[in-house]
């Protein structure tokens, strides 16, 4: 006789296809309903189902497999009733590969702004939009979710900021394990996945306990890992990261760190075993004028770029650096604030963050992740976290 399976389980396989022998790195690929995602991926944000300055087509271009969207926005604005009736996010967007939404835990928590916070869940006021109190919960947040139809979506969750004290650590750890069980029952859509989120800060044992309470629950199809980057220095972020990844957390499931796109945080990262990241880095300091690069980060308000032939980085093969456009020119865009300026350092600084994890995914199948990393921190670039 055989077995019912749910269609998601069918979707949403994580395939396993190298593992490196010194390090905990490893290469997979995260099949969904709008394509494959090769492992280790960056994942560009697009918070209000845009990448800032990019269109959906250079995003391809750059090699873009999976964007990030967030719920807490996009429930504001434009809502999540209206982007369902304009056909869920891929269509409204125009981007018809794999789409994640943070669940907005993040967002409320961050800005601070939260009134109140109860087993039920969290009152806020939308201090970006019209300063209106909202109340969500496990279930309401799933709704908006289901409604926006990206191919995975994360669990409400509670992220404490860094230093909390370990009391105020272990409620969220306790109130997330809860709210992912809500979650959990309130979400059915069969082509999207849930993911949960370990929250715990830096106390290993919390993380661990996060993790356990995730994992009785059943079979999430991945997990976030929750709450660094958060304040902490990149040390104390390792000392619990290191052993939860590469240790813990279960090897059949991609593992996403939520947050995190400095180069160097992504490469160790991946020797833990992240298979995951995203962050809003390369697009916000892009608007700054700021470009990464294999000497490291670059700001192209400096008037050393003024007569500067090169192109942003000579190693790099994104369409600006191959496109004939020189620091000099960068450098006049930034000073007069043009948005082209904005735009080619976004364009660079994506392509940058992918090309980085295509070629730490060509190293874990050629077995030689440990010497990627070990150049990698030997390099000009390291020094920037
Ligand atoms: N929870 C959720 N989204 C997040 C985080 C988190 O802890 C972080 C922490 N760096 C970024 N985005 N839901
Ligand atoms: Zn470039």
């Amino acid at each position: 006789m055989s077995e019912y399976k749910n269609p998601r389980d069918l979707w949403f396989t994580y395939d396993i296809v190298a593992e490196d022998p010194t390090t905990h790195a490893r290469a997979g690929v995260l099949h969904t309903p709008h394509g494959d995602v090769p492992t280790p991926i960056f994942m560009p944000v697009g918070t209000k189902a845009t990448v800032k300055g990019i269109l959906p087509r250079q995003l391809e271009e750059l090699g873009t497999k999976i964007l990030l969207a967030n719920t807490y926005h996009l429930a504001n604005r434009p809502g999540a009733d209206l982007v369902a009736e304009m056909g869920g996010l891929h269509d409204f967007m125009q981007w018809h590969g794999p789409i994640l939404t943070d669940s907005g835990g993040f967002q409320v928590f961050s800005h601070g702004d939260f009134t109140k916070l109860t087993d039920d869940g969290v009152t806020f006021r939308t201090v970006d939009y019209d300063g209106t109190y909202v109340h969500w919960t496990p279930e309401t947040n799933m709704d908006i979710a289901q409604k926006l139809g990206a191919d995975i979506v994360m669990q409400l969750d509670q992220c404490p900021g860094y230093p909390s004290p370990r009391s105020f650590v272990e409620r969220a750890v306790d109130l997330s394990s809860m709210w992912a069980e809500r979650c959990c029952k309130a979400h059915t859509r069969e082509d999207q996945a849930l993911f949960g989120i370990v929250q715990g800060g830096m106390h290993l044992d919390l993380r661990l306990r996060s993790l356990e309470r995730l994992e009785s629950m059943g079979d999430f199809p991945g997990y976030g890992i929750g709450g660094y980057s958060v304040g902490e220095d990149h040390e104390t972020m390792f000392e619990t990261l290191a052993p939860l990844a590469s240790e813990y957390m279960p090897e059949g499931k991609p593992r996403y760190l939520m947050g995190v796109g400095n180069p160097t945080t992504l490469v160790r990262g991946v020797s833990c075993g992240v298979d995951m990241f995203d962050c809003v880095l390369p697009t916000r300091t892009a608007r700054m004028g700021t470009a990464f690069s294999s000497e490291g980060r670059l700001n192209f308000k400096n008037a050393c770029h003024k007569r500067d032939h090169r192109p942003i980085d000579p190693e790099c093969g994104c369409p600006v650096c191959t496109g004939g456009y020189t620091r000099a020119y960068i450098h006049h865009l930034v000073k007069q604030r043009e948005m082209v300026g904005s735009i080619l350092l976004s364009l660079h600084n994506v392509y940058y963050l992918l090309d980085l994890m295509r070629r730490a995914r060509q190293a874990i199948i050629e077995g030689r992740y440990g010497a990627f990393l070990s150049d990698w921190m030997g390099s000009p670039a390291a020094g920037d976290y």
